[in-house]
């Protein structure tokens, strides 16, 4: 087994496990805590938390309680993006992870709520995460607001919702010029890489304190970007695979605007700067293993 799969096969259970006892504890109506159970908890890759894990795992920092709490609050914010997402006013999808999606199965209403309610459940489960922290070192206040700070940047008004309107802008055709700089600075930037490169980001963070090894500012950069480009090369990738199937002239997505085989060196040429940014990282910092970091980028392509 690759280091990859063994890492997921032990803390994606974890992950799981943990975001079922926050969803469950954080409603005291049972039928709405079952509702957010199914919007996170049915299908789903856990990549966002699975990568803040990785990064503290190869600076060799152990995942404690509430270290995994903290990297969990991420798939919150992702989840509650599906649901609204997949609503009526946005995409209109009645079926998310190959089973029916919130508002299908719970009714449109209830499906904005559940919404709303992962949104700000997010920020709780950050300012709880030390409460888990009986016999292990706390993470100082001071990081959990930066995790607060950057975690609403990432999310909000210039992160993935305005990539998510620049995005409807683009499907409504409301945006005549659509243009390679747009599409990858405008809409699948804030939309997809945001929340990924603050995952790494908050990674690199957190060993930092937790290790009190010296990471080297450079290093917080190389962490923040290898996510940014994976996320940018995430969203390529996923456009690569819809083209198959979905050949209309929308000039929507990058294979459409300029052709598969540019999407394609696009994609790699990320990836070719985010490995570069593990070699970095290499050379600089005694402590770090990039194995399963590679291993991420392996995913795509
Ligand atoms: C509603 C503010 C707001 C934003 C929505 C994330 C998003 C923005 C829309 C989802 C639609 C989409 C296909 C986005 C591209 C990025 C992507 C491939 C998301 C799916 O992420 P995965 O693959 O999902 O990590 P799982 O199901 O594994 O959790």
């Amino acid at each position: 087994m690759t280091n990859l799969k063994n890492f997921q096969a032990i803390w994606r259970p974890k992950i799981d496990q943990q975001l079922q006892t926050d969803l469950i504890a954080i409603s005291d109506d049972a039928e709405f805590a079952q509702m957010m159970c199914y919007a996170v908890l049915n299908g789903g890759k856990r990549l966002r938390p699975l990568l803040t894990l990785a990064v503290l795992s190869s600076f060799n920092v152990s995942v404690t309680p509430n270290l995994l709490k903290l990297a969990t609050a991420v798939e919150w914010v992702h989840s509650y993006s599906l649901v609204h997402d997949d609503l009526p006013a946005m995409d209109n999808d009645l079926w998310r992870r190959g089973q029916p999606s919130v508002h299908a199965k719970f009714g449109e209403s209830s499906a904005i709520l559940v919404g709303d309610a992962l949104l700000t459940g997010a920020f709780q489960v950050v300012s709880e995460a030390n409460a888990l922290a009986a016999n292990v070192q706390k993470v100082s206040d001071e990081q959990v607001i930066t995790i607060i700070r950057q975690l609403s940047r990432y999310a909000g008004a210039n992160g993935m919702v305005i990539g998510q309107i620049h995005d409807m802008q683009n499907h409504g055709h409301q945006k005549s010029d659509v243009t390679y700089d747009w599409l990858l600075n405008d809409v699948y930037a804030p939309k997809t890489a945001a929340l990924i490169s603050y995952a790494t980001d908050i990674g690199g963070k957190l060993s930092q304190e937790m290790a009190s090894t010296l990471v080297h500012p450079k290093t917080q950069y190389d962490l923040y970007q290898f996510g940014y480009d994976f996320g940018l090369a995430f969203q390529i990738q996923d456009d690569i695979d819809d083209f198959d199937q979905d050949n209309d002239e929308a000039v929507d997505s990058l294979p459409h605007l300029v052709g598969m085989a540019a999407a394609k060196r696009t994609r790699n040429d990320l990836l070719a700067d985010a490995r570069q940014r593990l070699t970095n990282i290499a050379q600089r910092e005694a402590s770090f293993d990039r194995q399963l970091l590679d291993e991420f980028l392996d995913l795509i392509g």
